[in-house]
């Protein structure tokens, strides 16, 4: 076997060995969730062939010819019996695109179909695509709706950073044919808008979050809901906000819906993500909550402070301290495998079920807005365990 072949036998055995690396819950610290020790896709387990040219005459050095540089954000659906990602892919280019990586089991061993997603582009075309939310519809197709940006022409000519942010919305029976749709016609830019899994009055059923400018939310309150009549034209004609955002809480500066929620008896549960500000930046966690079943866009309880915050390793990437998540599977027997990203880097899992989740929405302490209010709530606990512990 020649040099240049021993090479690349070497570099696929490596690429194997970590895409089949077993993963191992770790011990539980909170009784919640139990995270997974290793990411569970990273641009290494991109394959092989997506970044080297195997020729040797065109690439004598077998040098890496397109880089990765990230996976993040990713849509989830338990599909066929697999557990598949719709991938946030980061070239080194900065251009974001989409890619599915499917799992037997939920936790590891997740490998990339051969080709990326082909996207249509709408009319006009997006400079970056990414985010996607999964949503696998009563009307029988999966759609995934996904962030669309495009330079804000508007700007003026120094500004290079400006930008449009709004919903695009695409189906699929297969994950692999596309049909583009338009996107949603908004009065203001949208950021992390996902389609809910069942008509409600009939209707198909958006959450939104308006935002006055490209960053920050502005006067955009929080996350929103809008009943759309036609998928295939759909516009926010009326949007009210069902999530707000609070002063001195996790998602003062903004929030946004996670993946679509999970239907339990006892409600819709609701994965999202809220930032703050400081000094070092915006710090991106995830908080729950539920809506009424008779209403999704009722809220019925809603846990004070973070659900999960970055820990470790995950605090440190592209964009450090940020946690994010827009996918997640309930499996049939109840299990919820919560795919969150940290810091715009790598993609990880964390295992809870729906009777865990649910207990923590209903049971977690609200936040009272106050020190006095969280000082109070801590002394009601400390009276009724001491009164146990004598
Ligand atoms: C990035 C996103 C980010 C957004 C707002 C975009 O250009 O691709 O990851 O959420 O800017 O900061
Ligand atoms: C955004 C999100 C994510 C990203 C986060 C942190 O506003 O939409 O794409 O993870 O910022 O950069």
């Amino acid at each position: 076997m020649s040099q240049f072949d021993e090479k690349v036998k070497k570099m696929f055995a490596v690429h194997e060995a970590l895409i089949t690396r077993k993963n191992e819950p770790v011990e539980e610290t909170n009784g919640v969730y139990v995270r997974y020790k290793y990411p569970v896709v990273t641009a290494a387990h991109t394959p092989v062939f997506w970044r080297y040219d195997l020729n040797e005459k065109r690439n004598p050095y077998l040098m890496e010819r397109i880089g990765m540089n990230a996976t993040m954000n990713s849509g989830a659906i338990k599909w066929n019996g697999k557990y598949v990602l719709v991938v946030r892919v980061e070239g080194a280019d900065r251009k974001s695109f989409f890619a599915v990586a499917e799992s037997p089991n939920g936790v590891d061993n997740f490998r990339f179909w051969d080709y990326p997603v082909t996207m249509p582009d709408d009319v006009i075309p997006a400079t970056n695509i990414y985010d996607m939310r999964l949503t696998a519809h009563e009307d029988g197709w999966i759609y995934g709706v996904f962030c669309v940006e495009r330079h804000d022409d508007n700007a003026p000519a120094d500004d290079l950073s400006s930008a449009m942010a709004k919903a695009g919305i695409a189906r699929t029976k297969d994950l692999k044919n596309w049909e583009r749709l338009p996107d949603l016609k908004s009065g203001n830019q949208q950021r992390n808008v996902v389609l809910h899994p069942e008509f409600v009055n009939g209707k198909y059923a958006f959450y939104t979050r308006p935002q006055d400018r490209f960053i920050d939310a502005g006067s955009g309150g929080g996350i929103g809901w809008a009943l759309v009549d036609d998928i295939t034209h759909a516009e926010v004609k009326e949007e009210k906000i069902i999530d707000l955002r609070y002063y001195h809480t996790i998602k003062e500066v903004k929030n946004g819906e996670g993946p679509h929620p999970i239907k339990t008896p006892a409600g819709w549960l609701h994965l999202a993500h809220g930032v703050r500000s400081c000094a070092a930046g915006l710090r991106y966690v995830l908080y729950m909550y539920m809506t009424s079943l008779e209403d999704p866009s009722k809220v019925i309880v809603s846990p004070g402070g973070y659900f999960m915050a970055p820990e470790g390793e995950e605090r440190v990437g592209d964009v450090s301290n940020v946690l994010f998540s827009n996918g997640w599977i309930a499996d049939d027997d109840g299990t919820v495998y919560i795919y969150y990203a940290s810091s715009d880097t790598r993609m990880h899992v964390a295992v809870s079920t729906v009777n865990k989740l649910v207990d923590y929405c209903m049971n977690t302490p609200k936040d009272g807005l106050t020190t006095t209010f969280s000082v109070e709530t801590l002394k009601r606990m400390i009276d009724r365990n001491l009164a146990i512990m004598k």
